[in-house]
């Protein structure tokens, strides 16, 4: 069995990861292996986030881990919340509260157009570090959709699709999440690690 060390405490990221890895790998999240304490994301993009995150486990445990870091931007409102997406209605990180900030920003606006990016940093067992990127491009709706999934989905249509990532299972969401295409590339680098 090959162990995976994924740097989040939010369990829908790694629920969604757990269904999108291979059968040989287990994943561990930092609860999993004793770090309880929030990691200071203090970067001004998702690299240095998502690097942040990966190197603070890698420098208490010594192993090998990846990070996830998240941001939905906004074409309207020139890429935000990217970076800020957890706290841009304030530091408690609420999901209501943010989705009803960015729908009073959009208020009125035609332009609707949004993606979701993440980026995976995963740092090996030496400390050399990679970055995989994921996007998906779709609109912010006039109002939540959906109870599935977590975050932003209930206000975010993909492309192509009539439906909300909320209103998603998480396998639909799976088949076309920003996460998902960076994840894909990930396991493609540590395939041919192998080889
Ligand atoms: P970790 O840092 O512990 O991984 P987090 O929830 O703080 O967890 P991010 O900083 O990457 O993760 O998340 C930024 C914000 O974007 C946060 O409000 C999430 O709820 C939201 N988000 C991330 N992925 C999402 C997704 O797939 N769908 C909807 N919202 C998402």
């Amino acid at each position: 069995m090959n162990t995976l060390i994924f740097a989040t405490h939010n369990l829908n990221k790694a629920k969604e990861i757990k269904q999108l890895i291979p059968k040989n790998y287990v994943l561990k999240t930092l609860t999993d292996i004793g770090l309880n304490e929030d990691i200071p994301e203090t970067g001004q993009t998702l690299e240095e986030n998502a690097l942040i995150k990966a190197k603070y486990v890698f420098e208490k445990k010594g192993e090998a881990c990846f990070a996830d870091d998240t941001g939905l931007e906004v074409e309207a409102l020139n890429g935000e919340p990217g970076v800020l997406s957890a706290r841009y209605a304030g530091i408690s990180k609420s999901s209501e509260a943010n989705m009803a900030k960015l729908l009073t920003e959009l208020d009125g606006c035609a332009n609707r157009k949004a993606r979701f990016r993440t980026v995976i940093a995963f740092v090996d067992q030496y400390g050399n570090h990679s970055f995989f990127e994921g996007i998906v491009t779709g609109e912010i709706s006039k109002q939540k959709h959906g109870d599935q999934g977590f975050g932003y989905d209930p206000i975010f249509i993909p492309e192509k699709s009539q439906l909300s990532f909320a209103q998603m299972s998480s396998d639909q969401k799976n088949e076309m999440s920003h996460r998902a295409r960076a994840l894909a590339k990930f396991l493609r680098f540590l395939q041919a690690q192998k080889s």
